[in-house]
């Protein structure tokens, strides 16, 4: 049986995620962890909430709560979010797990042994006013680049470049906004990344099974030359640096870098599954203890790219433990909100909890899916969501499984009709259903999610045409027996129509199959001819109309979002 593990870039936990961070990480690798499981394969698809660092004190600072308040709850919203949009995690961690402290603590100490990490001391930006050294985005002022007024320490969301918070002009503490500050010496932990430059490359050009956006990016850093980078950070929030099971002298007012321990959360959280199951983690990321023969693959931004095809491949490989990297990897673009930035403060955008309660998760899953940000950034607008949802779910998908499904209850009682044998425009259906098939698991193997939303429209599409041309309400007046035939070859592509659709529309998919009285163990991805699984029904088995799958989204609604949500064009 295959394994296969599954991560998706971990959320912030700095509040409910967008649809955007949606759709480049936690739903694409939901669709490939329920494609892999349908296929048969041992899958753990595992996430977590990516709790330390400024982003996690300034957010709690923000709210008015203790750090570990915040996170608490903030955690349990995320975790909500995910189940209201099916994501089927296995295991939805949290990277302040003792779990997670723990195994980073491991990490460090491995890399100090093997002589990859040492105490450096640098200039860094202090607050005189907050009596404190401002780290990453506790500091803001001008970008260097661009001359953006708002940049931070960490990054500039202007022109996109990471930044070093000296780096910045006229610096500011994002606590007081004081601009008392100055530059003092402080120590803290490097990682020798320069000395790993030959051996991340060498692993990056023997990784054939990479999409192209992840490869490209991850060589451009390499072109650039690996930097060795600090891993501590001036903060009392996060995971504390020890040495031999003690406060590190010196380091005491002083946590690990969260970029440093996020990544290791993919083991970490695997770990609290293990334990809370009664289960073993070993056998899914040590290769010397059964890991070898895992597929490790991974979901996540282009801005999170360099961080795990360098930074974390750093910590694993230079550990020189065994540790499982990453197979396969896939990176998205950005889905913007009509061209611009999703901004809660600017209250632009739909925020995971918001869509929940507007419109049903399916929708906003295959819209996201099928308008997937793989070859380029992809603008989401309400407009093309109606457009989208309305086309392909109400109109392709509902209307087939509404008409045959209401044909075959009134005039067949609600049973499989028996009876006719297939002619040639059934020949014909089987033969364009398994080129549909096989190119549609290609492109989910592939993890091209734009091609697969398209395969399983064109699957759903071929019902309709099906039945446009077979006409079984004008040959039940002269032919029944032909009719009863005809009837049962749709009803089996609502079946399969459905059974593709899982992956996408889980919840819609699942209510047709359960009406159509599909066991769940007949549920799995197609894997025979068209002419056998298009006959599975049992014949004189019953079934009930589905109630209606997807309603129409009104050009009203539209409207009133569009008010609500700032979609007026910027
Ligand atoms: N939390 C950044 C992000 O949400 C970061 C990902 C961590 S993956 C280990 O884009
Ligand atoms: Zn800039």
């Amino acid at each position: 049986m295959n394994r296969i593990l599954i991560t998706s870039a971990l959320p912030y936990i700095n509040g409910v995620k967008h649809l955007g961070n949606l759709a480049g990480s936690m739903l694409p690798a939901d669709i490939y962890a329920r494609f892999e499981r349908l296929r048969g394969s041992e899958v753990l698809y595992i996430c977590a909430t990516d709790e330390h660092g400024t982003p996690a004190e300034l957010a709690a600072e923000a709210a008015g709560q203790d750090v570990k308040t915040y996170c608490d709850e903030q955690h349990e919203l995320q975790r909500a979010a995910g189940e209201g949009f099916s994501l089927s995690y296995d295991w939805f961690g949290r990277s302040s797990s003792i779990q997670n402290h723990q195994l980073t603590q491991h990490f460090a100490q491995k890399l100090e042994a093997e002589g990859l990490i040492e105490e450096r001391t640098s200039r860094q930006v202090y607050s005189i006013d907050d009596k404190r050294f401002l780290p990453d985005r506790y500091v803001q002022g001008t970008c260097p680049h661009c001359d953006s007024a708002k940049a931070r320490g960490d990054q500039c969301d202007d022109c996109g470049r990471l930044l070093d918070p000296t780096d910045l002009i006229d610096p500011y503490s994002a606590l007081s906004g004081s601009k008392n500050v100055e530059l003092r010496d402080t120590t803290h932990l490097f990682l020798k990344q320069a000395a790993m430059q030959d051996t991340i490359r060498n692993w990056v050009e023997a990784s054939v099974d990479w999409p192209s956006l992840a490869k490209s990016i991850a060589l451009k850093w390499l072109d650039e030359g690996l930097q060795d980078r600090a891993i501590t950070r001036d903060l009392s929030w996060g995971v504390p640096v020890l040495k031999d099971g003690k406060p590190r002298p010196g380091f005491e007012d002083k946590v690990f870098y969260v970029w440093f321990d996020a990544p290791i959360e993919y083991i970490g959280a695997t770990i609290e599954w293990a334990e809370a199951n009664g289960k073993t983690w070993e056998d899914w990321w040590r290769t010397d203890k059964g890991a070898d023969d895992v597929t490790y693959v991974q979901f996540m931004g282009k801005d999170n790219v360099a961080f795990h095809t360098v930074s974390f491949p750093i910590t694993l490989l230079g550990s020189a433990e065994p540790w499982k990297t990453v197979d396969r990897l896939k990176a998205f673009n950005w889905v913007t909100w009509y061209g611009g930035k999703f901004s809660t403060s600017q209250n632009r955008g739909i925020f995971m909890d918001q869509a929940l309660k507007i419109a049903p998760s399916d929708m906003w899953r295959w819209y996201l899916m099928a308008n997937a940000p793989e070859s380029s950034d992809a603008a989401f607008t309400l407009e093309q969501f109606q457009a989208v949802v309305n086309s392909d779910l109400a109109n392709v998908l509902g209307n087939f499984v509404n008409r045959i499904t209401k044909f075959a209850n009134a005039k067949f009682d609600g049973q499989i009709p028996d009876g006719g044998t297939i002619g040639e425009l059934e020949q014909k259906l089987f033969a364009e259903f398994d080129a549909q098939i096989t190119a549609l698991s290609a492109h989910h193997q592939a993890m091209d999610y734009r091609k697969a939303a398209a395969a399983t429209r064109a699957i759903w599409a071929l019902g309709n045409e099906y039945l446009a041309e077979a006409a079984p309400w004008t040959v039940i007046k002269t032919d029944p027996d032909k009719a009863a035939m005809i009837v049962r070859t749709a009803l089996n592509m609502v079946v399969m129509s459905a059974i593709v659709a899982q992956v996408f529309i889980p919840d819609a998919a699942t209510r047709v199959l359960d009406a159509m009285g599909v066991p769940k163990e007949n549920r799995n991805w197609p894997n025979q001819a068209g002419s056998v699984l298009l006959d599975k029904l049992p014949r004189r088995s019953q079934f009930t109309v589905p109630e209606l799958l997807f309603a129409k989204i009104e050009d009203e609604q539209v409207a009133e979002w569009s008010q609500r949500f700032g979609a007026s064009p910027t």
